[in-house]
């Protein structure tokens, strides 16, 4: 069979360039490794086959223009052709599909993915992005400010409310259900959503600010769509989509339909693709797919927090989801969202090492505040305030008594 292999190729404005970390199996060469992913996530098999043409073999095939033996980092470039515009579902059954099961590698992982204009151009992006998100808010500068109510399940619709309006009261910006809690019988979503939504409603009147619920739609497609109108007749601005397990199909249902509503996204089960530096997929490409889709706003990871992920890889992504170059043909930027584990006294190395363009979420570091959660959103407000005045959380604590007792307790 005739190689992929193809050292001297240039790839072209209109390749598909996937970056992959290739281990092949034992007594496998890389290169036969190489050859085998390139084939089986394009046009080839597992043998030559008589309803091959050269025609399609000239147009189609991809070709791996780097292949570096010590890292194993193979570079393939594909024809755009391959790919059907708009459907990110087609696109991974390709790169990143039969290939991760290939006796021929021992492990796989596709690291990054570069989308020629013309691919990226076929898909809506976020319908806000982060200047519409600020702008819907009415938060010009400063990082934004979330919570998610605690425990993750198990409050009732009222209980919900009262956690949540204790949050916003105290100064978060935006609360959102946990990824696990939708609608079940201790708190069904419809009842939920009113209750919070009218809160919001009411707190808005009584202090002019603004305040964003991301409520938790994620099931299947018609409950998503039945969950979207709920939310748009109530008067809410955002839904909430846990975009891993709800599948790219379902995302780009519902951003396709335009229902006016930001989408916020959170990751849930993304480890399981992305922790193991060997195999899989990172998270760079899954959060360009969001990108694509359309999402609003996206958990990236802290560095600093309780989840896993090296600093270097969340700045990474972060950049990514901000960058407005022409590579990504006007589509919005993605709000990146941080969360897991963060607390009070975390502030200060966190906005170093992201900026101001982020959302800060906090569920233990507000509902677990020693004196009450609105002690606790109110001394997270403190905490990035101290920063964005340029300085140290432990000088503003000495006048401010939630940043203290906050740190006091986080921070011991
Ligand atoms: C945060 C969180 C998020 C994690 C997920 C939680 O709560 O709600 O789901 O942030 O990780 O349940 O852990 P805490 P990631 O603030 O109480 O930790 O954002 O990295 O996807
Ligand atoms: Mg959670």
């Amino acid at each position: 069979m005739q190689s992929y292999i193809d050292l001297s190729y240039q790839p072209g404005k209109s390749d598909v360039v996937c970056l992959f970390r290739v281990e092949p199996a034992v007594n496998v060469s890389l290169e036969k490794a190489v050859d085998a992913i390139a084939g089986e996530s394009s046009i080839g098999t597992w043998t030559d086959i008589s309803t091959m043409s050269e025609e399609i073999r000239d147009r189609l095939r991809p070709r791996a223009f780097s292949v570096d033996s010590s890292s194993g980092l193979v570079k393939i470039a594909y024809p755009l052709e391959l790919f059907e515009p708009g459907n990110i579902p087609q696109l991974l059954s390709s790169v990143a599909g039969n290939i991760f099961g290939m006796k021929h590698v021992e492990n796989l992982r596709l690291e990054d993915i570069t989308l020629p204009e013309k691919y990226v151009k076929s898909f809506p992006g976020p319908l806000f992005g982060v200047g519409g998100i600020r702008r819907m808010l009415e938060i010009p500068l400063r990082p934004i400010v979330g919570t998610i109510v605690k425990p993750k399940v198990g409050l009732s619709p009222t209980a919900w409310r009262d956690a949540a309006r204790e949050a916003l009261a105290g100064g978060c910006d935006f609360v959102k259900d946990d990824e696990n809690l939708t609608s079940q019988d201790f708190c069904p979503f419809d009842e939920r959503a009113k209750l919070a939504l009218g809160m919001i409603h009411s707190l808005e009147g009584s202090t002019a600010r603004r305040f964003g619920y991301g409520c938790n739609i994620s099931g299947s497609v018609e409950t998503m769509v039945k969950r979207a109108e709920y939310i748009k007749r109530n008067g809410g601005r955002y839904m909430m989509i846990d975009v891993v397990t709800v599948g790219f199909a379902g995302l780009q249902y519902m951003r396709n339909l335009n229902t006016g509503l930001a989408i916020h996204a959170h990751r849930a089960m993304h480890a399981a693709i992305t922790r193991n530096k060997k195999h899989g997929i990172s998270m760079i490409v899954l959060a360009k797919l969001c990108r694509l889709a359309g999402v609003d706003q996206l958990h990236i990871g802290t560095a600093v927090g309780k989840m896993e992920g090296p600093a270097e890889e969340v700045a990474q992504i972060k950049d990514e989801m901000l960058d407005t170059s022409g590579k990504w043909r006007g589509l919005k930027t993605v709000f990146p969202v941080c969360s897991g584990g963060l607390h009070q006294g975390l502030i200060p190395d966190l906005m170093k090492l992201m900026g101001n363009d982020i959302i800060i979420q906090a569920g233990g570091g507000v509902y677990g505040h020693p004196d009450s959660p609105k002690a606790g959103a109110a001394s997270m407000r403190q905490a990035v305030d101290a920063v964005m005045e340029g300085k140290s959380i432990e000088e503003y604590a000495k006048s401010h008594a939630e940043l203290r007792r906050a740190l006091e307790k986080f921070s011991a």
